[in-house]
């Protein structure tokens, strides 16, 4: 079974005003289709054809770029679409809550750790909430389409909340100022997504 462009669980211009119709339809149809696409082509007669997404990235070979990038592209991307939602915002609630409080401090002191890890991300990456068994969270960045899964990136454990950096996810609207984004980006976080994910990987 090949893998499929997921369908996005809310239409295009779901997140205006902080992240427009035009970059979101782009993002999907373009660049994930794309990596969906690439990663499908880099992966056919291989052994790793039909092998989980999870089981490819965790295994990698990070010597094989073209399943580095395009499996990294189509993982990140299924990630970054779910932890989004017209109704999000706001702050967690729960188990997720005391997690971050014992873990940063407060939800203001994440929200800085996380916005660094995006805003000094150099080039196109991503930035990362993730869970360790047990319960332990950290915020890292990976350059590129790494992501946690992958060895040796220096960010570990399972991604629950995931950021895309490169420019296209925000230059039409935000061009060069991504601080903006990632200030935006709060403003639509599916914190009950996220909050899913953490008990399900803790
Ligand atoms: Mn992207």
């Amino acid at each position: 079974m090949a893998f499929e462009l997921p369908k996005l669980p809310y239409a295009y211009d779901a997140l205006e005003p902080h992240i427009d119709a035009r970059t979101m339809e782009i993002h999907h149809t373009k660049h994930h289709n794309g990596y969906t696409t690439k990663l499908n082509g880099a992966i056919a007669g291989s052994d790793l054809e039909g092998k989980s997404i999870e089981d490819i990235l965790g295994n990698l070979d990070m010597s094989n770029g073209a399943v580095r990038n395009n499996g990294g592209g189509f993982y990140n991307h299924c990630l970054f679409w779910e932890v989004m939602s017209p109704d999000g915002g706001g702050t967690p609630s729960g188990d997720l809550a005391a997690a971050i409080d014992a873990e940063f401090g407060s939800f203001d002191a994440f929200k800085e750790q996380f916005s660094a890890a995006a805003g000094t991300r150099f080039g196109s990456g991503w930035a990362w909430l993730c869970v360790h068994k047990g319960g332990k969270l950290e915020v890292c960045s990976t350059p590129n389409q790494d992501n946690p899964l992958m060895p040796d990136t220096g960010c570990s454990g399972q991604p629950i909340l995931g950021l895309d950096v490169w420019e296209h996810a925000y230059y039409l609207n935000y061009q060069n100022r991504r601080p903006d984004y990632v200030a935006a980006f709060f403003d639509v976080i599916n914190w009950d997504k996220v909050a899913e994910l953490f008990a399900a990987n803790k």
